[in-house]
């Protein structure tokens, strides 16, 4: 079968999560990068005019650009193949995707961008290889926007205790649920895990000082990373469990730990992003097929005492909106049961956090409906 092309860097965070869709998924792949002349040329047209990785190519000459869309394109053809079936599970499924695509930013920019001494020669390595030859002068500048970004997700000096014993935390937790399977709902992994691995793998599984943290205190995370990037289910220490999700519906105590301690940061910042986004609609004439941008003005809210402020981001709702559409699909009495399973995690006000105009897609960008 001729492969499809991945526009994708190992460094890239959103990367992370189409390729191991793909390695999963059996889906034969190559990978390119977005500063080629095909890319340039024949690509980028199509998926938009916006650069962004990960994009990729059907072997017909379709663009998929978006991680989301990807992994959406391949369900589709597949029958849904990592999509849990029953209710609590694929709305924890749901729940995880746009807490691990959107929701530990900052812990990633963090590790990443403020231990130069440990990172900094791989980081250049790997910025300076996206660029081609004649580009190479513009190696530090681009870093340097990257750097900015994570102070734009509020990752600033008054915020770096809190960034860290939140994340320690969060690892720990996630420590203890991979002691006790392979995968967040157990034998195989589900739209969840693809999205809990973009900040996981390329910037705090791979990145020289938070690699480090992970094989030093959470060598079961460091595994499901590892997992994640390998074909088949690679689950040799949970040989007697299925390649499947939890029989009945089982969702393990471990990850409503793990859920009630993320909560601290996503709650919060969830609800400030959606106040900002709310009051910026409310305020500009934004017709019907506008692009929905990446960041509408700031959030401002409190963690544990401390202030955060960081870009108000529609995406984050438009992965939302997915897991709250799913669950108006439920029965009256599963939705009982899954409001009581997300209350006990802290994060049953998640089902009304809504924006007051939906987004949508229309030529591979995401535009206010
Ligand atoms: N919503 C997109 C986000 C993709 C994204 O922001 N990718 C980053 C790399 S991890 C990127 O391409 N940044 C460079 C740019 O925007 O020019 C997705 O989920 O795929």
């Amino acid at each position: 079968m001729k492969p499809v092309t991945l526009f994708a860097s190992s460094h890239s965070l959103y990367s992370g999560r189409a390729r191991s869709y793909l390695i999963k998924a059996a889906i034969p792949f190559e990978e390119s990068f977005f500063s080629t002349p095909h890319y340039m040329q024949d690509v980028l047209p199509k998926a938009g005019n916006r650069q962004g990785m990960p994009t990729l190519a059907l072997t017909d000459g379709t663009v998929i650009r978006d991680g989301a869309a990807i992994i959406d394109y391949f369900e589709s053809e597949s029958g849904n193949v990592f999509s849990p079936a029953s209710p609590k599970q694929q709305i924890l499924s749901r729940l995880f995707d746009v807490i691990g695509a959107e929701g530990l930013l900052r812990p990633a920019m963090h590790y990443r961008w403020n231990f130069d001494e440990q990172n900094l020669a791989f980081l250049f390595q790997h910025f300076s290889a996206l660029l081609p030859r004649e580009m190479q002068e513009y190696t530090e500048k681009m870093m340097n926007s990257m750097r900015e970004a994570g102070r734009n997700f509020g990752v600033v000096p008054d915020t770096f205790e809190l960034v860290e014993s939140l994340y320690e935390t969060a690892l720990l937790k996630m420590n203890n649920h991979f002691a006790e399977v392979p995968y967040l709902l157990g034998g195989k992994p589900c739209i969840g895990d693809f999205g809990l691995l973009a900040p996981m793998y390329a910037h705090l599984g791979r990145d020289p000082k938070p690699l480090s943290l992970m094989q030093a205190t959470a060598i079961n995370v460091f595994r499901w990373v590892e997992r994640m990037n390998r074909p088949g289910p690679d689950k040799a220490e949970f040989v007697e469990m299925p390649a499947d999700y939890l029989p009945g519906d089982e969702i393990p105590e471990t990850l409503i730990e793990l859920l009630r301690h993320l909560a601290i940061d996503f709650l919060p910042e969830t609800q400030a992003a959606a106040d900002t986004i709310n009051q910026w609609l409310a305020d500009n004439n934004v017709e019907p097929g506008t692009t929905a941008e990446r960041a509408v003005g700031f959030a401002d809210f409190e963690i544990e005492g401390t202030p955060l402020r960081a870009i108000a981001q529609p995406y984050r709702f438009y992965l939302l909106a997915r897991l709250q559409n799913l669950f108006q699909t439920l029965s009256e009495e599963d939705q009982v049961d899954v409001s009581a399973m997300l209350a006990n995690a802290g994060l049953e006000e998640i089902l009304e956090l809504r924006l007051t105009r939906d987004i949508g897609r229309q030529g591979n960008l995401e535009v206010w409906l």
